[in-house]
């Protein structure tokens, strides 16, 4: 049995609720664009029985992937255009402020984490304890790649379900880890201006922020709502890294960014989307070409 889940907090929440009734040590991270890798990944070593996938949107080959699998139970609050899943899929996909509180829903369990998963995803962190976890994630993040960034999150879904997030806000080394990225995302925080350009396109006010090293989304739109030209109707942050672009699109002001992912092959949802495409694209020549001008 294998749980597949998204790299960010409402991912680690979702993996964190389901173990509460399934029992596996077979824990894996991803994201839309890196799930048919993931995918593949395991079929190496699985025994094709029960596959469980939280909180990253359908694409049709992973679809077709999955069905090796006996069953599968994908539950996620993305948009996706998809409409129909084979019979062995238990398919949960509606609108939600989680992943995670569909998750809960389908097991049947009662968690305070719920809230923080919300409060995350949505971008309205309140508690203590929301922006803790989504700060000690993009540590994580920010310092481990690859597989040792995939165990360290394993490694935080089985300390979350033994001591919970309290229990987890009191370990030494967790917290040393949580003030120094605070303390580095400071420093960071203040040069988004120096990677920002600001265009106006028919009434639509964009900001596209090309980052050298890979800063958590929030803290860049939180960043650039303190600015003179805030609100931004869309917000580009690109980061390059391999020969990929990653961009994160997102809004002040409720415009819709979903379509504009689509147009790079990404998603999510309508006011808060991604996509990775390859590098050597005109960035700001395709979003003039997505507004209808040239
Ligand atoms: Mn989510």
């Amino acid at each position: 049995m294998e749980i597949v889940t998204h790299t960010d907090t409402d991912g680690v929440i979702s993996a964190v609720i389901a173990l509460q009734k399934i029992k596996t040590k077979n824990i894996y991270f991803s994201s839309p664009f890196l799930l048919r890798y993931t995918l593949s990944e395991i079929m190496k070593t699985t025994d094709f029985k029960e596959l469980y996938i939280f909180d990253i949107s359908p694409s049709g080959i992973a679809v077709k992937l999955a069905t090796l699998f006996d069953k599968v139970v994908w539950i996620d609050h993305h948009e996706t255009e998809l409409d129909s899943y084979p019979n062995n899929f238990d398919v949960v996909i509606k609108k939600s402020p989680s992943a995670a509180r569909l998750v809960a829903e389908y097991f049947d369990v009662d968690t305070p984490l719920v809230e923080i998963a919300d409060e995350v995803d949505t971008n309205q962190v309140k508690s203590e304890q929301a922006a803790w976890i989504r700060d000690y994630i993009a540590a994580l993040k920010f310092n481990f790649k690859g597989q040792v960034l995939g165990k360290a999150l394993k490694n935080l879904v089985f300390m979350l379900s033994k001591e919970g997030i309290d229990g987890l806000m009191a370990n030494e080394t967790v917290s040393l880890l949580v003030k120094n990225y605070r303390e580095w995302l400071g420093s960071q925080k203040k040069k988004i201006k120096e990677y920002l350009t600001v265009e106006e396109i028919k009434g639509k006010k964009i900001a596209l922020v090309r980052l050298p090293v890979g800063l958590p989304t929030y803290a860049v739109v939180e960043e650039l709502a303190k600015l003179d030209d805030a609100p931004f109707d869309l917000i580009v942050s690109a980061t390059e890294k391999n020969g990929f672009v990653h961009m994160e699109f997102r809004t002040h002001t409720g415009f819709k960014v979903l379509d504009l992912a689509r147009r790079f092959g990404g998603g999510g949802h309508e006011v808060a989307a991604g996509a990775t495409i390859r590098s050597g694209i005109d960035l700001a020549a395709e979003i003039r070409d997505f507004f209808g001008c040239e």
